[in-house]
């Protein structure tokens, strides 16, 4: 094997940028305290953070476009709330923002972490976003940074696969 990376630890200088979609407000600043928390727990420098708000989860993907474009930020951290029950056009919209999320992590080889809850009642967002039951966005926050770190290191392994 020429090498494998597991279990990697976030350096602290890891820059993360959070989109936050503003609909259903009270349930995405549950899931904003949980992504705040994983990035303390992780103690990230909080002068290369950033927190942008947007007006819906539609919107996440454009905001994130334009955050991944920049090049200032190692991981992307999308949170938000459709619920089915109150939204006729569900389907696009979530199906959008996970389909435009994707692919702006595709086009730009960089962590775009999906904390948009897909749910069909109020209750079941509120029990992902819970600080006892699991916090989605404290999970997605994590895998953004396992995933900047070990792109990180990868990049350092190819640069000097003797390192
Ligand atoms: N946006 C959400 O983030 N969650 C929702 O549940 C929701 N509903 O119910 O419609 C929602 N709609 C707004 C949408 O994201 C856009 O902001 C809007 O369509 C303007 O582009």
């Amino acid at each position: 094997m020429m090498f494998e990376i597991e279990n990697v630890s976030p350096d602290r200088d890891l820059r993360v940028a959070i989109v936050a979609a503003r609909f259903n407000r009270f349930i995405v600043d549950e899931l904003l305290a949980g992504a705040r928390d994983a990035l303390a727990r992780h103690e990230v420098n909080p002068n290369g953070c950033a927190l942008l708000w947007v007006p819906g989860a539609f919107e996440l993907p454009v905001m994130a476009e334009r955050l991944a474009a920049s090049g200032r930020f190692d991981a992307i951290v999308a949170l938000g709330a459709v619920v089915r029950g109150g939204t006729p056009h569900f389907d696009y919209v979530a199906g959008e923002c996970a389909a435009g999320l994707n692919r702006v992590a595709l086009d730009h080889g960089l962590p775009v972490s999906f904390g948009v809850l897909t749910t069909d009642t109020v209750e079941q967002a509120l029990e992902r976003a819970s600080t006892s039951e699991g916090n989605k966005g404290f999970d997605v926050t994590v895998t953004a940074l396992e995933m900047a770190q070990t792109m990180r290191e990868l990049d350092r392994r190819l640069a000097d696969p003797s390192g």
